[in-house]
């Protein structure tokens, strides 16, 4: 078994269906070990998106992931790393697979509603950024 780090973004949450993200979680046969809502500062979502300060897009993403709440998970099941990075689809939603949560719901590269952790080292960073052993069931 493996966990993995994902969050619903402001754009879903906004939108009114984190119920359908979780439903394609559920179908994809992950266990929720952890979930909350927050709504991150700036300053959390820098620190969350360190890896990515050099980039471009750092600003608007940390502002946009900033300006309304979002939904954190742990996520349970074998293989869970690649397997939610899966059922996410493409980084750009126009270039996701059908079925993906980003070609379903994403509104753009930036506003693609879901998050997850790309290798064991990062879920291993991001998962305590966010919550304690006690939250993990
Ligand atoms: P994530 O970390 O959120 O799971 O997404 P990812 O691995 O597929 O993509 P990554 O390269 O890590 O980028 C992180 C997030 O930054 C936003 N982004 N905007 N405007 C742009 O060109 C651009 N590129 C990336 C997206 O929200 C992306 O998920
Ligand atoms: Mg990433």
């Amino acid at each position: 078994m493996e966990r993995t780090f994902a969050i619903i973004k402001p754009d879903a949450v906004e939108r009114k269906i984190t119920g359908k993200v979780l439903a394609k979680i559920e179908e994809a046969g992950f266990s929720i070990v952890g979930m909350k809502k927050i709504h991150l500062s700036k300053a959390q979502a820098e620190g969350f998106y360190y890896v990515h300060k050099e980039r471009p897009f750092f600003n608007d993403l940390c502002a946009f992931m900033s300006r309304s709440p979002v939904v954190v998970l742990v996520l349970e099941r074998e293989n869970a790393i690649a397997k939610w990075r899966e059922v996410m689809g493409a980084t750009n939603p126009a270039n996701a697979e059908p079925g993906t949560i980003r070609k379903e719901f994403g509104v753009s590269i930036e506003e693609n509603s879901a998050h997850g952790s790309d290798a064991p080292e990062t879920a291993a960073f991001e998962i305590p950024y966010f919550f304690s052993q006690l939250e993990l069931v």
